[in-house]
């Protein structure tokens, strides 16, 4: 099994869309195994999209995800990475197909109101931004067996 790190952005919290997107990932058959609700400082969102430092979008995103709480998620599940990133759909919800979280619940790339790591090595640094180990849980679905 892997894990992914997932946050829903303040345009999710903010527009009260959390359920909506998360009953599309545990629907697909992933499992929730952390969740938080935080508010994230410059800092820490600085360090989650240190990649995009110094991009002409880099100032304006971090207003975004520091501009009201955010939901931090770890999400399990076989290829959970792979899995999620199709959930989300593309980085620019107007070229996000019908079905994504994004082609379904946004319109603009600033706003696009959910992040899910692009690999199996982001997600651990990401997932240790935001978690302690003992804040993610291990529990079996009922489902599993159907599911897998
Ligand atoms: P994704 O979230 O699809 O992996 P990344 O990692 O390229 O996309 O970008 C991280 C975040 O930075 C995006 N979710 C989006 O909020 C913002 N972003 C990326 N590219 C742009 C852009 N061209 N204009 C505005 N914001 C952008």
């Amino acid at each position: 099994m892997e894990k992914t790190f997932v946050m829903l952005k303040p345009s999710a919290v903010t527009r009260g869309i959390i359920g909506n997107i998360l009953t599309r990932v545990e629907n697909r058959g992933l499992k929730i195994v952390a969740v938080k609700m935080i508010q994230l400082t410059a800092e820490t969102a600085g360090k989650l999209y240190a990649v995009h430092h110094g991009k002409p979008f880099y100032k304006n995103l971090i207003e975004h995800v520091t501009s009201a709480p955010v939901v931090a998620l770890v999400v399990e599940g076989e290829d959970a990475v792979k899995i999620m990133r199709k959930l989300v759909g593309n980085t620019n919800p107007k070229e996000a197909e019908p079905g994504t979280v994004r082609g379904d619940l946004a319109m603009t790339t600033t706003k696009n109101v959910i992040h899910a790591s692009d690999s199996v090595e982001n997600a651990q640094t990401e997932i240790n931004i935001f978690f302690k180990p003992q804040e993610i849980m291990t529990y079996k679905r009922a489902d599993e067996n159907w599911i897998y």
